[in-house]
């Protein structure tokens, strides 16, 4: 049995709303898992939201509300601006989910029974936003070496996950997989962290209720975070259906951010060592986005809504930009003038005007019908073919290696050589000489083609885009129903199709607007 590209984004916090970062890795998967379904592959593709834990609890109260209400409330900001970005996940989960705490709670469980987890008493500092424990070495200048924020004593009686015992077989596992944490630079700092030696984890708490239930001692609640990882595989029905389990994990890439390391790389696949799981693929951590060359931060009051780029640009300019402009894994730096230069620039000229002059050539000189080729091949023909024919497999590589910018500037660069050929064919000077019409005709067909080529190439970046260009196209059937490598190959336009220039797909935009 083919096994399910299976592919998640961390789960978020409710006590936030979703801002430019939460949607980058959101966007991330959409697209990895769009590209997997454009080849014809299987795909399960999570993504959801962190419930319980301290931090929650506190932003309810602060709100009046239970955490529950506030969950519930908080919940439906992140669902509504995943449809409008067009997020294709499978499946959402939420950690107040019954079937969730069913899971948690038999995990934990069957740790508990193997001798994995006893009790003993805590006694270092909390971050309570970012939800750690530290141990007092770790603080910096008394504060959180993760967001400089305050941290809280505890001190309380807590059962411990024996993390320490799981060094060893940690490092060989990372040794004998060197994707498995990525990129290289993280797997580094995974292993010297795990070589400075790794102390057992706290793994509840006692002081707090709101979290799910200890199955052997009710009076303590999970960590939120033992509790948060865990979405990973009760999403998938662990322990409760052993098939659509066995077909869905391991996962193939949890998608995360580089402050949430430790835990996915660490803690995680210690504890699926302790439930004797497979462990995930690969962990890939990605980089930070800064605002205008600032971190972004609510007392900077520089947070940044998808919906208000969204506004401005449109859905697939924002799924594009993203993309584009960040090399998967790096910090980068969001503006806007560099947003509406992409968007001039990448958008509205190279693909729009494309699409838009080649639809409209085949409207002008042959009534929208597109007309078959002659068979005969210039240079200009091979050259496009050959550009055709290496897309394909720069994005296939490009995308293996989630190196994003990477694929897009390949899908780029064949859009210049489109332009070049619509440049150097010039059918507006073929059209004039009755007796070069079957050049004409060769000529408008390849354009057409690379236009049929482009709408796959975009589809998983751009889904409205790869659609529109699609029915522009003429096509009557839906592009879903087309899968690479197949799809790709050069010559499948059905000659006598009728296609539309309709709308421009990316009107130029005003710069500073
Ligand atoms: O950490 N740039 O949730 P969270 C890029 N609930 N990505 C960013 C970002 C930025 N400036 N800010 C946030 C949690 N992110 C836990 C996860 S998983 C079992 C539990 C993204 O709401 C990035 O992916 O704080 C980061 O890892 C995630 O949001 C943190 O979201």
């Amino acid at each position: 049995m083919y096994k399910t590209y299976y592919v998640t984004t961390p789960i978020y916090y409710v006590n936030d709303l979703p801002h430019i970062g939460t949607a980058y890795t959101t966007v991330v998967a959409d697209v990895l898992a769009r590209y997997h379904r454009l080849k014809g592959e299987k795909v399960f593709f999570l993504t959801g939201t962190d419930e319980h834990g301290q931090h929650v609890a506190r932003a309810a109260e602060r709100n009046g509300v239970s955490p529950q209400e506030w969950a519930d409330r908080m919940v439906t900001h992140f669902t509504e601006v995943w449809e409008r970005l067009n997020i294709s996940n499978d499946f959402f989960i939420r950690t107040t989910s019954p079937r969730h705490a069913e899971v948690a709670r038999r995990f934990i469980q069957k740790l508990y029974d193997k001798g994995d987890i006893y009790l003993d008493t805590y006694e270092g500092w909390y971050c309570v936003p970012d939800e750690s424990f530290w141990l007092p070495s770790q603080l910096v200048d008394g504060k959180c070496p993760q967001c400089g924020r305050e941290v809280e004593m505890v001190q309380e009686e807590n059962y411990f996950f024996r993390l320490s015992a799981y060094s060893d077989r940690l490092l060989d596992h990372i040794e004998a997989h060197p994707g498995f944490v990525q990129p290289e630079m993280r797997r580094n700092e995974v292993v010297s962290f795990i070589k400075q030696g790794l102390t057992d984890q706290s793994i509840s708490r006692k002081t707090i209720t709101w979290g799910i239930p200890l199955p052997f001692d009710e009076s303590q609640v999970m960590y939120v975070w033992f509790d948060a990882l865990l979405n990973y595989i009760s999403a998938i029905d662990y322990g409760i259906d052993d098939d659509r389990f066995a077909a869905i994990w391991p996962a193939d890439v949890h998608l995360i951010g580089k402050e949430i390391l430790r835990f996915h790389a660490i803690i995680w696949p210690a504890m699926l060592m302790a439930a004797d799981l497979p462990l995930p693929r690969q962990v890939f951590a990605h980089g930070w986005l800064t605002v205008e060359g600032e971190k972004m931060s609510k007392s900077r009051g520089n947070v940044i809504s998808p919906h208000e780029l969204i506004d401005e640009y449109g859905v697939d300019a924002y799924r594009y930009y993203f993309l584009r402009e960040f090399s998967f894994g790096y910090d980068g730096n969001f503006s806007r003038e560099n947003m509406t230069g992409r968007y001039n620039a990448d958008l509205a000229n190279a693909l729009g005007n494309m699409v838009s002059r080649v639809l409209a050539m085949v409207e002008r000189y042959r009534g929208g019908m597109v007309p078959e080729a002659s068979g005969e091949n210039d240079d200009a023909d091979s050259a496009l073919r050959e550009a055709a024919a290496r897309v394909f497999v720069e994005v296939d590589a490009a995308m293996g290696a989630l190196a994003f910018n990477e694929a897009l500037q390949a899908i780029w660069n064949y859009l210049g050589s489109v332009n070049r050929y619509v440049d150097e064919t010039a059918a507006w000077d073929l059209a004039k000489d009755p007796a070069l019409e079957g050049r004409l005709d060769s000529v408008l067909y390849n354009q057409v083609e690379a236009v049929r080529l482009t709408a796959l190439l975009v589809l998983p970046f751009m889904p409205w885009t790869g659609e529109g260009i699609w029915s522009r196209l003429g096509f009557s059937d839906s592009i879903y129903l087309h899968h690479l490598p197949a799809a790709g190959a050069w010559g499948l336009f059905p000659p006598g199709q009728t296609v539309r220039k309709g709308e421009p797909l990316f009107p130029r935009m005003e710069r500073g607007r």
